[in-house]
């Protein structure tokens, strides 16, 4: 929220709508509206690239371009509180601006020459830390393209790099088996061409007309350069003129789709034609996956509504671009990481972790340490991560649940000083927990039935015994092998009063 105030006031460059809050669960409309350019995808595909997509759990975003260069900060003076973000730092104003930023900023693609950059060494630290799915930039709010575009000049090949960049990421992620998604703005701040506000006069609308046909060009392109990609993740598509043109980009999503079987799309990349973003004035969702989960994480289950989604995550509080300096602020340790990952999984979606490697192509060290940490616990416990649904189970005060057949996780955070886990089930279920093990930990657990007899409660509990020996300064997962109840629960009378 806070977010898009600043966004919106400080730099007046471009407006997030409010109807793109995301605090609770969505107000359905209360009437059904005719609505030509809604939703024209599933509310739930099951075709095998969706499928792949609900299985991931853990991906990795990765913001790379000329902002890497300054690191959000210029001849020592940082940007911090004059820019909204690092990958934003072209808009840094106020005091502590350098004198003809913009200029220095939009040549800084003179100096890209990132001698560091090892693709191959960047899919490998993803997949030792259990990345199945990653999202690059392949042009952010800057306009810069780190592929070689033919419709831009402001790209890759102007660089003294000059190599295809997007190229080499794709070719090594997909070699190390993890599935790639490009990252593309929509919104670009130094192209003449864009506009914020909706074209108003016939020039307007030819010139934006331009704009829209550069960005279907530069899109097509991106699919017949690199065929293996599977999705397109959008941003930046919150001004009024791209509002505006939902007839564009309603075919322009049909168009992607047709020439790309099997796309994923998020819910970030258009709108119908009352405006409406995400989800359309229906309240249908728009794109195969809810993409407002931005730094935040949904509270409840029952807000997502069934519908498939991701959470992208940073390190520092805010700043997806690299940031040279960590001190002073807030960064996310591997067993914030870890537990976010666990939340968003037990509510079904996939959890992205973004890095924002430097001018030369390495990550920060942060950035390392965190990946291999991270790493170390998903070797372990990765199958309560990968290919687990969501568990019908009330939420547990130790962790987090989730579920992969018959087998029931819990990943616990908060360990009772009595070392007994109890999990609630609901005296209808005829599934219980009939045998437990810690994962990694040879030894079983004893389950003991407690049927404490609360009255009027609808669940009956199992106690999981935890070894008072065993002992674990990270989170553990328990897990669980669901099975037919043995011995009755007593119909104990309830009190009538
Ligand atoms: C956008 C970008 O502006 C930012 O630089 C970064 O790339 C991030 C992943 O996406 O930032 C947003 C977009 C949407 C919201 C917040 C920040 N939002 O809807 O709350």
């Amino acid at each position: 929220m806070l977010n898009k105030i600043l966004l919106s006031t400080i730099f007046g460059l471009s407006i997030i709508p409010a109807n793109a809050q995301w605090n609770g669960p969505k107000k359905k409309p209360t009437e059904t509206k005719e609505i030509k350019y809604g939703s024209i995808t599933p509310k739930h595909r099951t075709d095998a690239s969706m499928e792949a997509f609900r299985n991931y759990g853990l991906g990795q975003f990765i913001h790379w371009g000329v902002y890497a260069i300054p690191g959000n900060e210029w001849n020592g003076v940082s940007a911090k509180g004059g820019a909204a973000a690092s990958e934003w730092i072209r808009s840094w104003s106020g005091k502590t601006a350098p004198k003809d930023w913009t200029k220095i900023y939009d040549n800084l693609y003179k100096q890209f020459d990132p001698k560091s950059f090892n693709a191959n060494a960047w899919a490998k630290q993803a997949k030792d830390m259990g990345a199945k799915y990653m999202i690059f930039t392949t042009k952010h709010h800057d306009g810069f393209a780190l592929w070689p575009t033919k419709y831009s000049d402001y790209n890759i090949t102007k660089t003294p790099y000059k190599k295809d960049i997007v190229k080499e990421v794709v070719d090594a992620y997909t070699e190390a088996g993890i599935d790639v998604y490009l990252y593309f703005s929509v919104l670009e701040w130094n192209n003449p061409d864009y506009m914020y506000k909706a074209p108003q006069t016939e020039e307007e609308k030819k010139k934006y007309n331009r704009f829209l046909q550069y960005t279907r060009n530069q899109l097509l392109e991106l699919l017949d350069n690199y065929p293996q990609i599977k999705g397109l993740w959008f941003d930046g598509t919150w001004d009024q003129a791209w509002i505006q043109s939902y007839d564009f980009t309603y075919n322009l999503e049909k168009e992607l789709r047709d020439k790309h079987p099997g796309l994923i799309i998020g819910s970030r990349f258009r709108n119908d034609e009352f405006g409406s973003r995400h989800f359309d004035s229906n309240g249908d969702l728009l794109g195969d996956y809810e993409q407002g989960w931005e730094r935040k994480l949904p509270a409840k289950y029952e807000w997502l509504d069934g519908n498939d989604w991701d959470a992208v995550m940073t390190i520092p509080p805010n700043g997806w671009g690299y940031m040279k300096d960590w001190s002073g602020i807030y960064t996310k340790t591997s067993d914030d990481l870890i537990e976010l990952l666990m939340k968003s999984v037990s509510m079904n979606g996939n959890f992205v972790l973004n890095f924002g490697p430097d001018g030369l192509g390495k990550m920060h060290s942060g950035e390392d340490k965190i990946a291999k940490e991270i790493g170390e616990w998903m070797k372990i416990n990765s199958e309560a991560v990968y290919g687990v649904r969501h568990a019908n189970l009330d939420e547990s005060k130790y962790g987090y649940f989730t579920q992969k057949e018959d087998n029931l996780y819990l990943t616990v955070f908060n360990r009772p000083v009595n070392n007994i886990i109890r999990i609630a089930i609901d005296k209808k279920t005829t599934e219980i927990p009939v045998s437990a093990s810690i994962i990694g930990h040879q030894k079983v657990l004893e389950v003991k039935h407690s049927d404490i007899g609360f009255d009027l409660d609808k669940n009956t509990y199992y106690d999981i015994l935890l070894p008072k020996d065993y002992n674990s300064n990270k989170a553990f997962v328990i897990k669980m092998k669901m099975g037919k109840s043995v011995d009755k629960t007593e119909k104990l009378m309830d009190a009538k009063m």
